[in-house]
Parts: structure tokens; C-alpha cells; sequence
């Protein structure tokens, strides 16, 4: 708060020095320099790493032995270091999630590493990364989760002295952390100290008394951001765990400024690490559209890398993130508007410290200006010569508050002024990560990009604002140029065993089925056609780039044992995400027959993906039989964070033969019903050959080396 008056005053004292026009009134909420400074971060990793990590959970219940947690390979400083490589400003580490498990030797409760084999009870994870971050220039934040399924006082006044307590010890103990995250997650069915029951606490706001959290935290550390708290912090989550925020994004709530934090695990299988997830990495083109409809939309991004239980990343996140690090940078080295010559409609005061040139000055501080009472108006902006882009970034003066509410963008083409970014209309929304291509223009704040659907060549553009709540103060223009980022090749089910591969423009599609790496001598995929493949296994497929032989990212699709459902329950086993199998009434449950007896290792189940939570089945009782006459209990839980993150979830059992399996859904999100999208059953997995995991880490490297501009 202080730092933000003092900027100010300077801003105000410039132009009295100067004697010319003052710069405009403040409008409206303005964010404090705590807030300025960390939505330049722009994006940082978060890590899950617990108890879940061992369980293959995404939630513990709070009863799990800290005795095994044992990462004998862990090294925070190799994971710093791949996080400082891809570009990220800083991570933050579940000190504690929601199984109440602390990940430090606290003295608030038992239930702490102390109990840990690893290092005999001597280790301090939130210690060791805290020291990685500062080893590699990078900024350390804490995830303590407010909910606690070990904790016998959750839910009453008690818990309070032991969770204040946590918050303190992590803010005195561990340096300067940058961002303190409050999850939402609260109460429901938990451990609790044994009692093993439901516990509501009401609303979180009042339970918690995040004022008093909020007062404790800035006594402690005064520019540690706060997330969550029930908006009281500096920054409220984006509401998605897809990576995305919103678009038009206002940066106000309840009269004050907030900022949007869009979060997202790097995998899609979850939060935290789960055997077989290296086949399902986001890969860089997603990443990279994560980033934009984030941090491209004025918000922040917090990508999850979750180690595994040895303490390790996946090699195959590790590839993805610095290959999307990698394009990331290059997206931003060159803005090829800078020094351009720029003219604006109107000049506040025809004073030069607030004309058009501020736009393209790579100052952000500096910014153009018209008079008071002006709310549109537009910036012409010549370039030197004929020059490609396909990303404009703008940027507001955010100190003095978020102003504009509608903005386009024209290009000089063919002898005329054409649109290339519409207008945005009041009332239009933008959702989701393929809404980021050819989007319109909204709310500039702290930075807008606008990724165009084709590029453009041209030597000059038009920014004209079009709406705004008090006159614009814009900071910055740049023209950007995306790097060609090879996506995965999407694979189908056709359903009967059939598969189709997607295709790309200038592209051979490779694929295999034996579970190795697709390369050039793989089969080649023809456009239209069908792949035969009964599973259980592996599809694989890549493209490879016909001019300049780099391979993009492999995806896979795990198909399981074929099966046949009893009853109605086809539409969780037609491999069809989008179809889903539904009880209007629970317990309910489906009956499948995978033709013959099978070796089962593990199943998994895949949430509707229609958006809606009603009937979502999140709790389960898992048997398998012979004879489909007598049945065995094989296995039985809880589908956790669906609501969230409604991503396929994998659950191992014992190997065991079995010819027919039930599901019965026992709970869902809401509703009296349940549904299942789909049900697969798998052999034990086969790892890919050493030799095999070489050679596609060198096409790999080769691919991330080279990748070309278009
Ligand atoms: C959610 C939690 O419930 C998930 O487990 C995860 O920690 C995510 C970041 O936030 O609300």
C-alpha cells in the first residue's frame, strides 16, 4: 500500500515538475504494488506432493500412515531448476492438502513428516524447497489447506489455534513466501481424529475468520500475496482447474481490486502424481493455450508438476513444460513494435509525456493518455517495414485502475483499413482454451493478447478504443509472432475396435500399437481411415513435419479389455466420452462381461463431461466375479475433486483373473442419481523398453531444438 502511494506521488510530482497537463485521476479499485508486482510473475509451478502421492489419491481421507512417505530421490534443487528453465517466477508447495498431513515438523500436530521413513523423521520438505527456490531465483509460496480430514478438532473452535499456528510457523520459519493459497475444499466425510463422520462447518468465511487470517498473515509478511480466503486476500482463483479465466476480465470485486489466478495440473490424470500418467502430459500446444487464456486474458498461471514417489518428475511433464517454456520465450523475445512510430487521436494536455510513442516504448510505466472526459479514441502506429505477426499484446496503466471495456484492432491491407480484432460487445463472454484463437476485444488491465486466427503483414495497424470507463491510460502495444508448436494428434473411438487419427497440414501422422514411441519407420496414418485395435494397450501416434523431419508430441489412448455391458449400460463402454450412462435413482449399478477371464490390475472411470455435476457419481464399491454369479469386493472409495477437475481418475487393485466386473455408484456430487461416462479394465502395465525411452528422449530433444517459425 505504501509503495503504490509512493508511485503515485512520483507520477504526481513528474507532471507538476513539469508544469504541464497532471496525469488523470485515479478510477476506481487500483491494486496495491504487492499486486502490480506479482501479476508481473505472470505464471509459476505448484506442486502436490504428500501422502496422496503414495495412495494413488487425489484426496486422502486423513487416516493414511505418514510412515510412507519416502522419496529417497527427491532433490527440491533438480526440480527448481527445470521450473527456472521454463521461464516460471517462483512455485508453490502443498505444505499441507487436505488429508491434514504436514509436510514439515510442525509442532500444531502428530501427524507430520517426523513419522516419515524418509530421512528417519528428519526431513523439512517445505525446508528443502524453500532453499531450492532461493538456490535457483525463483520465489516460494505455501498451499495450506484450511480443510483437514486427520485433525479430531476439524469443525470446531479448536482447530483454529492449530491451523493459526501452521500459518504462523510457515511465515516465520521459511523466508520471504510470495503467495499464501486458502483452498476452497471444506468439509465433508473425513478421518477426523478417528470419529470417522461428516463435518460441516457452515461458511468458510466465518469458521476460518479469514479477517483474522488475513490480519495475522499481513503482521507476518505484509507483501505475501493471499489467494482464496473467501476473496479478503489479493487474488481469487480463475474457476476453472483447466487453466482458463473468463474474458472480459475486471479485476474488481466487492469495490476492491482483485486479482485472477487460472490453475491447472500439467497432466491430466490430476493433482497429484499417479502411476501411468506420463501418457497423459498436456503438451506444449495446450500449454501454450492455457497460457493465453491466463495470462493472456490479464489473470496469473499456477501449472502443477507433481514428483513421484521416488521424489522425481516424470521425464515426460519435464519434456512438455520446457518445451512450452521454450515457445513461451520465444513468443515474447521480439516485439516487433517497439520504437514504431506511433499518433494518437487526442494527447492529453498535447503534453509529450502522455502522447502515443508511450505505446511503443517497452516502458511499462509510461502510457498514452487523452484528456479528462475522453473515453475513446485511437492510436495510429507505423511500423518501420512489412512486418508479420499473429499476437497483440496491450497493456493499461493499472495504478491509476482498469478502464477500458471494449478495444479493436485494425490492419493496413491492400490499401484499406481492415478489422483484425472486433470490437467486444457487452453482454459476449469467452470461455475455455479454444476460445483463445480470433477472440474480440474487451478489458485490457494488466495485459490482453489477442492471438489472430491467420497471421498478418502489414506496416500499419490501428488501436482504437472503443469504450471505457474513465479516459484510457494504455501502457503498451506490442506485435508478437507465434512459434509453430506441433500439437498431439488426437485418437478417436469409432467404437467395435475402430480408431480414426487426426491429421495436420504439412504432417506424416506415425502410429503404433505395441506401445512404443511412433517415429518415421512407424505405420503411416491415411487421412479418413480406420485403425483396427481390440486392446488391451496402447495407441500412439505423432505427427512429423514433412519439410523439416521434427516430431511433435506423442498422444496416447489407453484402451482397455474389450467389454460388454449388461442392461443399459452401454454408453459406459462405447469409449465415446461424450455419451454416458445414467441411474435416476442410487445405488445403482452396471455389470460388464470382458468375454473371458482376464488378468485385471486396475480400472478406470471417466466422469461426465457434459459440465454438469448433477448425478456424478464420486463415490464407489468395486467387485468382480468368474461366473457373474459369485462376487468378491475387490475395491471401494471415493472419486475425489471431481467437481473441480472431472478428469478420467485410475484406481489400482490387487492383480487378480476375473471375467465380469460390477461398479455400483453409492454417491454422487448431487441428485439422486449417478452416471458413468466410461469403465475400463487393464492388465498390469508393461513399462516401455529402456532402449525405446532413449531414443524418443533424443527425438525429443531434437523436436524442442528445432521447432521453426511458420
Ligand atoms: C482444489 C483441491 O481440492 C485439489 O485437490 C487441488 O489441491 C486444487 C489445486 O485445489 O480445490
Amino acid at each position: 500500500m505504501k509503495l503504490f502511494a509512493t508511485t503515485l506521488c512520483t507520477l504526481g510530482a513528474l507532471a507538476s515538475f513539469a508544469g504541464a497537463a497532471s496525469p488523470p485521476p485515479v478510477y476506481g479499485p487500483t491494486p496495491t504494488s504487492q499486486q502490480v508486482d506479482w501479476l508481473r510473475m505472470e505464471w509459476y509451478a505448484f506442486v502436490h506432493f504428500g501422502l496422496n502421492t503414495y495412495t494413488n489419491r487425489e484426496w486422502g481421507y486423513g487416516d493414511e500412515s505418514p510412515a510412507q512417505f519416502n522419496p529417497v530421490a527427491f532433490d527440491a534443487k533438480k526440480i527448481t531448476s527445470v521450473f527456472k528453465e521454463a521461464g516460471m517466477s517462483g512455485m508453490i508447495y502443498t505444505a499441507k492438502h487436505h488429508d491434514g498431513w504436514c509436510a514439515w515438523p510442525t509442532k500444531s500436530t502428530e501427524h507430520n513428516i517426523r513419522k516419515a521413513a524418509w530421512k528417519n523423521g528428519k526431513g523439512d520438505v517445505v525446508r528443502e524447497f524453500a532453499n531450492a527456490c532461493k538456490a535457483s531465483g525463483i520465489k516460494f509460496g505455501t498451499y495450506l489447506s484450511p480443510w483437514d480430514r486427520n485433525c479430531a478438532e476439524y469443525g470446531r473452535p479448536g482447530y483454529l489455534r492449530v491451523y493459526y499456528k501452521q500459518i504462523e510457523e510457515l511465515l516465520t520459519q521459511y523466508g520471504d513466501i510470495f503467495e499464501i493459497w486458502f483452498d476452497g475444499a471444506m468439509g465433508g466425510d473425513g478421518y477426523y481424529g478417528g470419529a470417522k463422520e461428516n463435518r460441516n462447518i457452515g461458511e468458510a468465511d466465518k469458521y476460518y475468520d479469514y479477517a483474522e487470517v488475513v490480519r495475522r498473515i499481513r503482521r507476518l509478511q505484509p507483501d505475501c500475496i493471499i489467494w482464496g480466503a473467501s476473496g479478503r486476500g489479493d487474488a481469487v482463483w480463475g474457476g476453472s482447474e483447466k487453466g482458463f479465466v473468463s474474458y472480459p476480465l475486471w479485476n474488481i470485486q466487492n469495490n476492491k481490486w482483485i486479482s485472477l489466478e487460472g490453475d491447472t495440473p500439467i497432466n491430466h490424470r490430476g493433482w497429484f502424481w499417479h502411476p501411468g500418467q506420463k501418457n497423459a502430459v498436456k503438451d506444449p500446444q495446450t500449454l501454450m493455450k492455457v497460457y493465453l487464456s491466463s495470462v493472456g486474458l490479464g489473470a496469473n498461471l499456477i501449472l502443477n508438476l507433481a514428483p513421484d514417489r521416488n521424489g522425481r518428475l516424470d521425464q515426460a511433464d519435464v519434456d512438455s513444460l520446457l518445451a512450452f517454456g521454450a515457445a513461451r520465450r520465444e513468443l515474447l523475445s521480439k516485439d516487433y513494435a517497439l520504437g514504431a512510430a506511433a499518433k494518437a487521436s487526442e494527447v492529453r494536455g498535447k503534453d509529450k509525456r502522455f502522447n502515443a510513442a508511450k505505446l511503443t516504448d517497452g516502458n511499462i510505466e509510461s502510457y498514452w493518455c487523452p484528456n479528462d472526459g475522453t473515453t475513446s479514441g485511437s492510436v495510429e502506429i507505423r511500423l518501420e517495414r512489412e512486418t508479420t505477426f499473429d499476437v497483440i499484446r496491450l497493456r493499461e496503466q493499472i495504478r491509476l485502475g482498469q478502464r477500458v471495456e471494449s478495444f479493436s484492432v485494425d490492419a493496413w491491407l491492400d490499401g484499406e483499413w481492415k478489422t483484425i480484432v472486433e470490437a467486444g460487445k457487452p453482454g459476449e463472454k469467452e470461455r475455455g482454451l479454444d476460445a483463445v484463437r480470433g477472440g474480440k476485444g474487451h478489458t485490457i488491465g494488466h495485459q490482453v493478447m489477442r492471438w489472430l486466427n491467420e497471421p498478418v503483414t502489414t506496416r500499419k495497424i490501428r488501436l482504437n478504443i472503443v469504450r471505457a470507463k474513465a479516459c484510457p491510460c494504455i501502457s503498451e502495444l506490442s506485435l508478437l509472432r507465434m512459434p509453430e508448436i506441433l500439437p498431439k494428434p488426437a485418437i478417436r473411438a469409432q467404437g467395435n475396435g475402430q480408431y480414426t487419427l487426426e491429421t495436420h497440414a504439412d504432417c506424416t501422422t506415425y502410429y503404433t500399437l505395441d506401445g512404443s514411441t511412433p517415429r518415421n519407420s512407424s505405420p503411416v496414418y491415411k487421412e479418413g481411415s480406420t485403425i483396427s485395435f481390440q486392446g488391451p494397450g496402447q495407441i500412439k501416434a505423432c505427427y512429423i513435419n514433412n519439410r523439416t523431419g521434427n516430431s511433435g508430441p506423442v498422444g496416447t489412448l489407453n484402451v482397455g479389455y474389450p467389454r460388454q455391458a449388461k442392461g443399459d449400460a452401454a454408453a459406459a463402454c462405447d469409449d465415446n466420452p461424450d455419451t454416458f450412462w445414467h441411474s435416476a435413482t442410487r445405488p445403482a449399478t452396471i455389470e460388464l462381461d470382458l468375454g473371458s477371464k482376464r488378468e485385471i490390475a486396475s480400472f478406470s472411470y471417466l466422469p461426465r463431461q457434459d459440465g454438469k455435476v448433477q448425478d456424478m457419481t464420486d463415490r464407489y464399491l468395486l467387485e468382480l466375479s468368474n461366473d457373474g454369479k459369485q462376487w468378491k469386493n475387490v475395491a471401494e472409495g471415493e472419486f475425489s475433486n471431481l467437481r473441480a477437475n472431472p478428469v478420467e481418475l485410475e484406481v489400482a487393485i490387487t492383480p487378480q483373473q476375473a471375467r465380469f466386473a460390477r461398479l455400483t455408484a453409492t454417491r454422487a456430487l448431487e441428485g439422486k442419481g449417478c452416471s458413468v461416462a466410461e469403465l475400463k479394465f487393464y492388465p498390469p502395465q508393461k513399462e516401455e523398453a529402456d532402449s525405446d525411452t532413449e531414443k524418443s528422449k533424443k527425438n525429443r530433444r531434437k523436436s524442442n531444438k528445432t521447432r521453426n517459425r511458420r
